[in-house]
């Protein structure tokens, strides 16, 4: 694998540069293209961030977030380079088009990833940002508000605000570089992760005062009904994050959050402290995941759903 030296080189002379970010854009994904573009435009290289998913409104804030194309014109560019994309088939609709060009650069830090362009650099980093960081040093770029800004997003998105084990201190060094370049971590920490509309808050505490325990504490079980979204004007995509509400509370070992999705159609989330593989328990009934984090649908009356789920979890318990 190249060094970022030998990548700033390669990238050294180019004079246009198409950057992709991966379809349902997060943080990290969007942080990384855009400091990039911005970096790459203050080097005189014409550049435009792409992605085949619209941006989610908590991003708007970022004014960068705002240029984000996406369909690519005819026009050619230099390089493509692919931010935090594991896979080509991460860059959905736009992967055709990420291939047209025959210089391809795939920047990223899933150690799952498929090595699908002709320049791969995958490190081992809490976000794929603090591998754009280190390309920005080798480049000789100045940090500024900026930039530093947009980096932080991508560390604090991905490491749920530096709670998480992929946590490294390399990150917190980075986090620490890009905060006394004018990054504003309050404000970024704010935006990303307390800031809520009003009908979120609402459907939330709905969902709270849904709590049910089973199996002795170790299952919890909260819900989103129709009715909640009904009284409190909120759309399904709020929902997230309510699952890890049931995951804070002592002795909880599996949590679900069962949310309404249509007539006796629910949607069911499953999260495991970790003695439980909730994936197989997804896998019971159709879905599936990760052992750790999984998801199904399934079809009935309420009251019968919330019998299924906690019998098959108490086989797991
Ligand atoms: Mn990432």
């Amino acid at each position: 694998m190249m060094t970022m030296k030998e990548l700033a080189c390669d990238l050294g002379e180019i004079s246009s540069a198409a950057i992709f970010c991966h379809v349902r854009p997060d943080g990290d994904t969007i942080g990384g293209a855009t400091a990039l573009c911005e970096a790459f435009k203050r080097m005189g290289v014409k550049s435009t961030v792409f992605c085949a998913s619209p941006v989610p409104e908590k991003f708007f804030f970022l004014p960068d977030t705002m240029k984000i194309e996406f369909a690519m014109p005819e026009d050619r560019f230099d390089v493509h380079i692919a931010i935090d994309c594991s896979t080509e088939l991460m860059l959905g609709y736009l992967q055709k088009d990420f291939f047209r060009c025959h210089r391809t650069y795939n920047i990223d830090h899933h150690l799952s990833n498929t090595k699908y362009a002709r320049t791969n650099i995958v490190l081992e980093a809490g976000a794929c940002c603090e591998t754009v960081f280190r390309l920005l040093r080798a480049f000789g770029v100045k940090l500024d508000k900026q930039i530093s800004e947009l980096l932080l997003l991508g560390i604090i998105t991905d490491t749920g605000c530096f709670t998480q084990s992929n946590v490294y201190p390399y990150t917190l060094g980075v986090a620490g570089d890009l905060v006394t370049a004018g990054a504003d971590l309050h404000k970024l920490a704010f935006k990303m992760y307390k800031e809520q509309p009003r009908e979120r808050a609402a459907l939330y505490a709905a969902a709270v005062s849904s709590l049910k325990f089973y199996h002795d504490g170790k299952l919890a079980i909260i819900s989103t009904r129709e009715k909640d979204f009904a009284a409190t004007g909120a759309t399904p995509d709020m929902t997230e994050g309510f699952i890890d509400f049931p995951m804070t509370i002592t002795g909880v070992e599996v949590g679900v959050s069962i949310m309404e999705a249509g007539d006796k159609k629910f949607k069911i989330s499953f999260r495991s402290s970790g003695n439980v593989n909730v994936h197989e328990v997804a896998s019971v009934f159709g879905g599936g995941g990760h052992e750790l984090a999984s998801g199904c649908m399934i079809n009935g009356y309420y009251e019968d759903v919330v019998d299924k789920l906690v019998y098959t979890v108490g086989q797991y318990l």
